[in-house]
């Protein structure tokens, strides 16, 4: 093989993964234009890729993943470490040593008449304090072409790496997309990420969940930072000064479109501005000034499709205009563009729905696009990317904000009394599950701080990191920290709140609570608005000022419930729970009662 480095862990790697795989060929990933060409163009050819109309939608393409392989599959993914009691009670728990021989036996000669595909990759800028760099090796194009899009991919990252042992080995094998032997494998003492038989998103691409979110949040709690399931976004007063909040919703329950909001006509015409950072993942440490500051590790979106039109998110819409990789949608064969639900009224009538059969658009049939397909964008492309994207030393945080689906019981917005309470808060969230992972869709679960599938060990211990990080903030510059609910629902099933744009009403009275410049209700769950304060100009037909007050109403018997449901979720967490949490639930209990 080709050496490219010096570095001996990684070429030591190298020579290891490239007797076990036997690759026909070993490419290196260099990131340049010419060579990622190439690549489409042989992806293209074996059919991996279809290239879309190059006027309407110039550089972009169309992958189906194989049906049996759609989504993150949660019961196929392992934390691997020492002991079940470090993975926790919430992940599945494999033993290293045995689980790297199985895979080992899975993979074993997998890249017979393939290609080994080389990734040199840099989780955040190059070079910034915050980055990490990881190596992954995969036999898929369509891989390679996501991590271009997603990461910072190429030779400098290599440089950048220098002789360093620093780094994260990752290892996707296609196999056979048998979902009887797909395992997503972490381990994290190990720095090391193992996956097999998927070909989809989350499972394959090594950077998102399996490194930023599963591995890293342990590196994290090692090291003295964290990695959370955040979107990042800055909000511009009229007076040009700009406020960053970090909000963690489970998949699917809208970071991509908070983070790229546009704000209502009012607020348009008031000044007001809504740049995105980032907006799944957010790595936060503690600067100089002892604020906490965050970077996006990442360098494009992987978003949801469906639901992503002209009025709710007209940024996604423009950044995926060019560039752009989509997965699972229907193709519509008139022009050669793409469709999901909820894009327009007008599905094709002469397409080919998600799985490539022929499809008519009518929508009595099977959905054109899955319910979890997505596009891969580069960040580059979106509108209101924020000057900050690049900034080596990341973006100041004012605010947390935790959220969920819930049709009932959670309200529109309720703030924490201090920092333990505000990790409670986001300890005890909620959702109903959603197209993003296999598995019933809708069901209530608990998702702590939107991180229940993506920490990399055990939960209560995590907690205790996040209690741990507000020991060494002073309170005066620690975030404050919110709860959010878009979904909450009428007795007829709507929604009562009418969210995307709108929610910018609500993140204006996070960001004046922060400034100290608007009064609350103390409830028995946390503060609260005076129905007064939300900003309703312009929506006034949609959202009586009674509907409000109900969407910021507690209901103790709903509560007593939930108290109920949390005391059992810290039971089955253990005791590694800290005790300022289960004081926290204590508060409550007796609040509510
Ligand atoms: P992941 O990429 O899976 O982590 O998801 P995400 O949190 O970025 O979710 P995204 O913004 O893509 O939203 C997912 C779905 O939620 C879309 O179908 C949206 O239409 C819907 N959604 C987003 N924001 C809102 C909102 O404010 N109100 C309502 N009712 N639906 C919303
Ligand atoms: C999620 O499921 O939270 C995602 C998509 O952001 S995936 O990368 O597939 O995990
Ligand atoms: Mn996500």
């Amino acid at each position: 093989m080709e050496r490219k480095t010096t570095n001996p862990t990684l070429n030591a790697w190298l020579d290891e993964r490239i007797a076990l795989l036997n690759p026909d060929n070993i490419v290196w990933i260099d990131g340049t234009e010419e060579q990622i060409e190439a690549l489409r163009a042989e992806a293209c050819s074996t059919g991996e890729l279809e290239k879309l109309n190059e006027e309407l939608l110039p550089d972009c393409y169309l992958h189906r993943t194989a049906v049996n392989d759609v989504a993150r599959v949660e019961d196929r993914t392992f934390i691997c470490t020492p002991t079940k009691e470090e993975a926790g009670p919430l992940n599945n728990w494999k033993d290293p040593i045995e689980t790297y021989k199985m895979l080992d036996d899975i993979a074993r000669g997998s890249y017979k008449g393939r290609t080994m595909y080389i990734i040199p990759y840099s989780m955040g800028p190059v070079g910034s304090p915050f980055s990490k760099i990881g190596i992954e090796i995969t036999d898929s194009i369509y891989v390679v072409l996501n991590m271009v899009i997603m990461t910072r991919v190429g030779d400098d990252v290599l440089e950048a790496l220098g002789d360093s042992d620093d780094w994260v080995r990752g290892t996707h094998c296609k196999v056979d997309i048998d979902k009887e032997k797909r395992y997503i494998c972490q381990f994290p003492q190990d720095n090391a990420i193992y996956s097999v038989n998927s070909g989809y998103g989350g499972n394959v691409l090594l950077g998102k969940k399996c490194f930023a979110l599963r591995i890293a949040s342990y590196q994290g709690m090692k090291e003295g930072w964290q990695a959370e399931h955040m979107l990042i976004l800055g909000i511009e007063n009229p007076q040009g000064e700009t406020k960053y909040i970090c909000a963690a919703f489970p998949s699917a329950c809208g970071k991509t479109n908070l983070a790229m909001l546009i704000p209502p006509e009012g607020y348009k015409k008031a000044g007001y501005k809504v740049w995105c950072v980032g907006d799944d993942i957010a790595w936060i440490r503690k600067g100089n000034d002892g604020r906490l500051y965050a970077i996006n590790p990442e360098n494009g979106f992987f978003g949801v499709a469906p639901g992503t039109n002209e009025k709710s998110n007209p940024n996604a819409l423009a950044s995926v205009k060019r560039g752009t990789i989509f997965t699972n949608v229907a193709h519509n064969l008139d022009n050669n563009t793409v469709w999901w639900e909820g894009l327009d009224k007008n599905p094709p009538t002469n397409a080919r729905e998600w799985t490539g059969k022929p499809w008519n658009g009518a929508v009595d049939t099977e959905p054109g696009a899955h319910p979890n397909s997505r596009f891969t964008a580069p960040a580059k492309n979106c509108p209101c990317i924020s000057p900050e994207f690049e900034n080596p030393a990341g973006v100041p945080i004012s605010a947390f904000v935790f959220g969920g689906r819930r049709a009932k019981l959670a309200p529109l917005v309720y703030q924490s009394r201090n920092w333990n309470h505000g990790v409670f808060v986001g300890s005890v969230m909620a959702s109903e599950t959603t197209a993003a992972a296999f598995g019933a869709v809708g069901v209530v679960r608990r998702d702590p701080m939107a991180m229940r599938p993506f920490i990399g060990y055990d939960c209560g211990t995590y907690f205790k990191h996040w209690i741990e990080i507000g020991k060494t903030i002073d309170p005066e510059k620690a975030p404050k920290i919110f709860n959010v609910n878009w979904f909450r629902k009428d007795d007829d099933g709507n929604f009562m709140w009418p969210g995307f744009g709108d929610n910018l009403r609500v993140l204006e009275w996070i960001i004046k609570r922060c400034e100290g410049k608007v009064d609350a209700v103390e409830t028995p769950i946390g503060f609260m608005p005076k129905p007064e304060d939300i900003n309703l100009k312009g929506i006034e037909d949609e959202v009586s000022i009674d509907s409000l007050k109900e969407m910021l109403s507690v209901d103790k018997n709903l509560w007593a419930e939930e108290v109920a449901g949390i005391e059992e979720f810290y039971k089955e967490l253990g005791d590694t729970v800290p005790k300022e949490l289960h004081d926290c639930l204590a508060r409550l209990k007796a609040n509510i009662e």
